[in-house]
């Protein structure tokens, strides 16, 4: 296994992963009031800022667009989703072999597993399945850690994102993606569950340059290595402007004020 720091996802320890699988997990209705942003390309674009370190999406847009962007662009392959037609229990299914993403150019994959959920049993299965051939290829493995179903009453609270943050320890991911707790004293939290297993945001619904600044550079100073957000990127009109800002606080370690200033 190769070093974190060494591997595709990191540049100088740190992770930006622009994430584009909304067409599948929530539908068209994310590009609403944005026109164009239901083009792929668009995003493949937006994922050449040097501050992305890389960029998942599920196989379809993969295989289609990331042939015109392999050398810019690094590929982290969703392996699993499920649309928001799907009125069950959570779950996710599995779309992609790591072997077939490898193929196609993957330097990493990705895998939800929904803790708590009904089918939690099975999802952990297919997740062991993928975190082992994954390892065959040496491809680091972030998990959407998102405890959720019939039995949590609160998917966000600081206890859950803890016990979300160690899941992923426990199962092998190299990456623990989780929602924000609420605060940075439960990030810290999170990410002390977590061991060796890096920790970052879940971007979340789109919302003010500040606000979304500053919950990501409450993430940094709570050690969690950066962020995997989709919508507060391509959904606003500028995507580049905020991926400046992102770099600054991620990379560079500013303040709010100052990568807004950028
Ligand atoms: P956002 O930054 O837009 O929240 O994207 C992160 C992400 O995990 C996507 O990869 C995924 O499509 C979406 O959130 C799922 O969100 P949820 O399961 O909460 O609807």
């Amino acid at each position: 296994m190769q070093p974190f720091d060494d591997s595709p996802l990191a540049r100088d320890g740190k992770v930006l992963i622009l994430a584009y699988d909304h067409g599948l997990e929530h539908g068209p209705v994310d590009f609403e009031g944005l026109d164009g942003s239901e083009d792929p390309a668009r995003t493949f674009e937006a994922a050449t800022h040097p501050a992305v370190t890389s960029l998942a999406v599920q196989k379809g847009p993969a295989e289609a667009y990331y042939p015109s962007y392999e050398d810019d662009v690094d590929l982290l392959l969703k392996l699993n989703g499920t649309s928001n037609l799907w009125m069950g229990e959570p779950d996710s299914a599995v779309n992609c072999t790591v072997d077939y993403a490898h193929e196609i150019g993957a330097s990493s994959v990705g895998f939800t597993v929904y803790g708590g959920s009904n089918n939690e049993i099975e999802m952990v299965e297919e997740f062991r399945d993928a975190q082992e051939a994954a390892r065959h290829r040496d491809l680091p493995v972030v998990m959407w850690s998102y405890p959720r179903g019939q039995g949590l009453k609160n998917d966000t609270s600081p206890d859950t994102i803890a016990y979300a943050a160690r899941q992923a320890h426990e199962l092998g991911a190299d990456v623990a993606k989780v929602k924000y707790p609420g605060s940075q004293a439960a990030m810290e939290h999170a990410v002390s569950m977590a061991g060796k297993t890096k920790v970052v945001m879940s971007g979340g619904s789109k919302t003010t340059d500040r606000e979304f600044l500053s919950s990501v550079k409450s993430v940094i100073d709570a050690g969690g290595v950066g962020l995997a957000v989709g919508r507060n990127v391509w959904q606003r009109e500028d995507p580049t402007h905020i991926l400046d800002a992102l770099e600054a606080v991620i990379f560079d370690e500013t303040s709010v004020d100052e990568a807004l200033d950028r």
